[in-house]
């Protein structure tokens, strides 16, 4: 292991040659500066859809998320097919009490005509109690034949939950944010 010993060291011994302890220094200051922004950048932007989910809610500013959650009409429903969870004990984005959300999930992009901006949701069924039976929504944008069943949207995706395959009602989220 000599050898590997005298190729450190004559390395190292090279290295600090070259280089003023100035320059390591700022070099390693870069370093660490850069690298502390990296895994902020995906909490970031999570952070920053969660914050669409909670305060775009109509009641709070009408202006930038119009309609109504209860109506199949409301702009995040355009590409859902199930019951409203907003018509059935739960919110926008929570499942009633007694259920939990699927860990599969159809995903669409709707478009908000508050903000003329295109958006990522994610439906996530809500699973554990028989169905809720109120406000069914049957928009299908962007949903395929059944033959494609991840680009479908007529599936009970309880069928993947550790609650129970029974299916209660869907609800809508911001996962991604317009560019
Ligand atoms: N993804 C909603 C759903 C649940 C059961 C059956 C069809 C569609």
């Amino acid at each position: 292991m000599k050898w590997l010993d005298d190729l450190t060291e004559d390395s190292t011994r090279a290295v600090a040659r070259r280089s003023s302890r100035r320059s390591v220094l700022g070099r390693l200051a870069a370093v660490l500066v850069g690298a502390s922004t990296v895994p902020l950048l995906p909490v970031e932007r999570g952070a920053a859809a969660e914050a669409a989910n909670s305060d775009a809610g109509s009641d709070t500013n009408p202006a930038k998320d119009p309609g109504d959650p209860t109506t199949c009409e409301y702009w995040r429903y355009c590409g859902i097919d199930g019951f409203l969870c907003t018509c059935c004990g739960g919110s926008l984005t929570t499942c009633p009490p007694g259920t939990e959300p699927a860990a599969v999930t159809w995903i669409g992009t709707c478009h908000n005509p508050g903000d003329d901006k295109d958006y990522i949701l994610s439906y996530n069924d809500c699973c554990g109690k028989s169905s809720c039976g109120r406000c069914l929504c049957n928009r299908n944008e962007g949903d395929t034949p059944i033959y494609q069943p991840f680009l479908s949207n007529d599936v009970n995706w309880c069928v993947g939950s550790k609650a129970d395959i029974a299916y209660h009602c869907t609800v809508s989220r911001i996962v991604g944010l317009p560019k």
